[in-house]
């Protein structure tokens, strides 16, 4: 089973090289798409010498442009467009989660006892992560599961991994952050399972971070939105 594996990254030049090298060095038959998203701090120039460069044999490294800053969820559309393999992950720039988990989330994937992975972080472990990010974790997770019946314990995980044809015409079209709570409303709507596989190196940043309490609200209604529309 060939695994696509999606980065979308935005000013992260201090993690892209480390992230890169780490996925590389995954087992298995992979192709790695980058989307940098207008980023001004260099990230673009190290992805292009990096591309340019080339990868070992056997390893794919996609690298794409936005020209200008249009969102995490736009990011994923444009590299959702360019993949081959049979299953996508979506894999975070920052480091904030380890892909030396990636084969444990494959896994039921690949034995056919899952169509869509989520990594818990709050079924195995975390570090770091500030009480009012945990508080809106939890407050997603309990919507998510009140207004769709799921049993998820962590719906805003960075890790969500799908068999590429249960993407097919979900006709996602949220740009930035609340293309989260927008996949997995379309996912259960459709009436697929999320499995989930626990995450044990998952280690929050506070530096640099992207996401903001304005986009936990816009994820909140999201999921309202989602739940009542034909
Ligand atoms: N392409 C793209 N990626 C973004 C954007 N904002 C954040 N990201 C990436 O999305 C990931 C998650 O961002 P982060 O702020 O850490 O949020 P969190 O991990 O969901 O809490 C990181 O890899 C960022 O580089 C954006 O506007 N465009
Ligand atoms: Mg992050």
């Amino acid at each position: 089973m060939k695994l696509s594996v999606i980065v979308p990254i935005y000013n992260e030049r201090s993690t892209i090289e480390t992230v890169l090298d780490r996925l590389a060095a995954l087992p298995g038959d992979k192709e790695v798409i980058v989307v940098d998203d207008g980023s001004t701090d260099g990230s673009r120039q190290y992805l292009e010498e990096r591309a340019a460069r080339g990868e070992p044999a056997g390893h794919r490294l996609m690298v794409l442009f936005h020209a200008r800053n249009r969102g995490k969820g736009s990011a994923i559309l444009t590299a959702l467009q360019h993949v081959e393999g049979d299953a996508v992950i979506i894999q975070d720039a920052d480091l904030e989660y380890d892909p030396a988990e990636i084969p444990a989330l494959l896994a039921p994937l690949a034995r056919g006892e899952a169509q869509v992975v989520y990594g818990s972080r709050f079924l195995g472990s975390t570090r770091d992560m500030w009480w009012s990010h945990w508080l809106a974790n939890r407050i997603l997770t309990q919507t998510t599961n009140i207004l769709y019946g799921s049993r998820l314990t962590d719906e805003a995980t960075g890790y969500k991994l799908f068999r590429r044809d249960v993407l097919d015409g979900l006709e996602l079209t949220c740009r930035r952050f609340e293309f989260c709570p927008e996949v997995t409303a379309k996912i259960l709507k459709k009436g697929h399972t999320i499995v989930e596989v626990p995450l044990h190196a998952y280690r929050a940043r506070h530096l640099d971070k992207k996401i903001s309490w304005t986009d936990g609200f816009a994820a909140f209604w999201v999921l309202i939105r989602e739940r009542f529309r034909s």
